[in-house]
């Protein structure tokens, strides 16, 4: 079996010092995370900040070429990175978990290195001649959430750094070793200082947000914690991009086929273990097919193991941590006594370990309930029956926030003509919460603002200079 000593032994904290870090599976110590104070994370953003010129220097060949590099490098190292990240994230190694995300980060690495942003040509009438360029904003602050840290850690950081920015990265404070590895790794490829890892708590993360000699903020996270790096930003006019929490609606239309839907549907909902910011979270079924899509999910959960992710046969874990879980916990207790029907799970899966919370599926319940009207971020599902789709619509707009949404039917045009008039970033027709490195990928209303991803990804950790002559 691979073992992860080699990348803990890098990366952590000396015996006796920093935090311990549990695996969520077993509650065991899996290690000592460093506690960087905001002394040590002034140093490592004035380290960052001496490195960028020679890194935009470089040009977006070089650049390009070290990104691939350190493509390499994650990838020799995938199945220690996916074991470490299983450990301290409680992710699966399997299913689309550890392997698929340590997979996802050297993919994105590896597109970002191939994009091109060209000058763009504004104006060329014989008396005027303007050009748009892209120059990189300097140095850039990413900050990560717990729930695929690695995998947010590099859509923040692989176009910061291919543009020309230096990057510190502050993990989330429950999940900052395999973060540190993953950087770790990523610097055998790169110059030293253009990618600094800082783990420490939401003092350090406060810091990194409104420091003066931080031009750009990336941010994965709460929407609480977004709007104070908004209100941060009024000091040190960082620019922001801010992937904050949502509340994905899906719509499953008359005439849908249940069972061809059922598995694309869970994992819509589903994918490590309902913890996914763009993952669906209120579904909307039609009258016509409520029983029989209630009934298809049941039997999809029933087939989908949970457990340790260690175990190769697991495809679903525990909640990551204690805060998380107390969340889940409420919102289904909240539900029963509100008089929903509780179809699968519903209450803790102690036999598992403490974190555990099984597949739960929660029918004939409304909207104003809790389940449906806040993030429950976890393996809760709120099925709600319609009649009439406009009342669907409606209810999927009615929240205050945007980040994705889907339609599932068996007529595209008219799936299509409905997510036309849902007010998310995103909407998927007949799947949900797929994302790809070439197309932009961000929220709307309290999800937040700003795109990742593609070009347009690129543009965002860029500042526009126009050359006019
Ligand atoms: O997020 P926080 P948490 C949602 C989910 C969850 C809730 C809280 O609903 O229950 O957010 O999760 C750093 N300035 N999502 O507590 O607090 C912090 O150290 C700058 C949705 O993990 O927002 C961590 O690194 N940074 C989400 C990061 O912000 C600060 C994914 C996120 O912490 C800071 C995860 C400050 N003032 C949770 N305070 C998604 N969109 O995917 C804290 N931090």
């Amino acid at each position: 079996m691979t073992d992860v000593r080699d990348l803990l032994d890098r990366v952590s904290a000396p015996d006796g010092d920093g935090r311990p870090i549990h695996d969520p599976a077993t509650g065991e110590v899996i290690g000592n995370a460093p506690e960087a104070t905001v002394a040590e994370l002034d140093a490592a953003i004035a380290r960052a900040r001496a490195a960028q010129p020679a890194w935009e220097a470089l040009g977006h060949e070089a650049r390009s070429a070290a990104l691939n590099a350190a493509a390499d490098a994650v990838d020799a190292r995938a199945e220690e990175l996916a074991r470490l990240l299983s450990r301290e994230q409680g992710k699966p190694l399997n299913g689309p978990n550890a392997r698929f995300e340590v997979g996802a980060c050297s993919a994105w690495l590896r597109t970002n290195a191939a994009l091109r942003l060209e000058p763009e040509v504004l104006v060329d009438d014989g008396e005027t001649h303007a050009e748009l360029h892209y120059r990189a904003v300097g140095v850039v602050g990413a900050i990560g959430p717990w729930n695929w840290p690695l995998m947010i850690a590099v859509w923040q950081l692989a176009p910061a750094l291919r543009m020309g920015n230096t990057v510190v990265v502050k993990p989330s404070e429950y999940t900052p070793l395999s973060v540190l590895a993953l950087v770790d790794v990523l610097n055998e490829a790169l110059p030293a200082d253009a990618l600094i890892a800082v783990s420490g708590g939401r003092d350090v993360g406060a810091r990194l947000a409104s420091h003066p000699d931080i031009d750009k903020v990336m941010f994965t996270g709460s929407t609480a914690t977004g709007r104070r790096i908004i209100e941060s930003s009024a000091g040190n006019l960082a620019r922001l991009t801010l992937e904050l929490g949502g509340n994905d609606a899906g719509i499953v239309l008359p005439g849908t086929d249940a069972t061809a839907i059922a598995q694309d549907l869970f994992w819509g909902a589903f994918i490590n273990t309902g913890q996914t910011c763009a993952a669906l979270k209120r579904l909307y079924v039609h009258d016509s097919v409520y029983d029989e899509v209630v009934e298809a999910l049941a039997e999809v959960a029933k087939a989908t193991p949970m457990g340790n992710g260690l175990d190769e046969d697991n495809v679903l874990g525990p909640l990551q941590n204690r805060q998380q879980f107390d969340i889940v916990n409420r919102l289904v207790e909240d539900a029963k006594t509100h008089g929903a029907r509780i179809v699968t799970g519903g209450s803790p899966a102690t036999e598992l370990g403490e974190l555990f919370y099984p597949i739960t599926l929660v029918a004939d319940i409304a909207d104003g309930v809790a389940l449906v009207d806040e993030e429950q971020f976890g393996p809760a599902l709120p099925i709600i029956r319609y009649t009439d789709v406009e009342d669907a619509i409606a209810s999927a707009n009615r929240l205050d926030v945007g980040l994705g949404g889907s339609v599932w039917g068996p007529d595209r045009d008219e799936a299509r003509r409905i997510a036309a008039r849902i007010e998310s970033g995103t909407v998927w027709i007949n799947s949900h919460g797929g994302v790809h490195p070439m197309i932009p990928f961000g929220g709307v209303k309290g999800s937040g603002y700003g795109v990742e991803f593609g070009v347009e990804g690129l543009k965002a950790v860029a500042v526009p200079r126009v050359i006019n002559g």
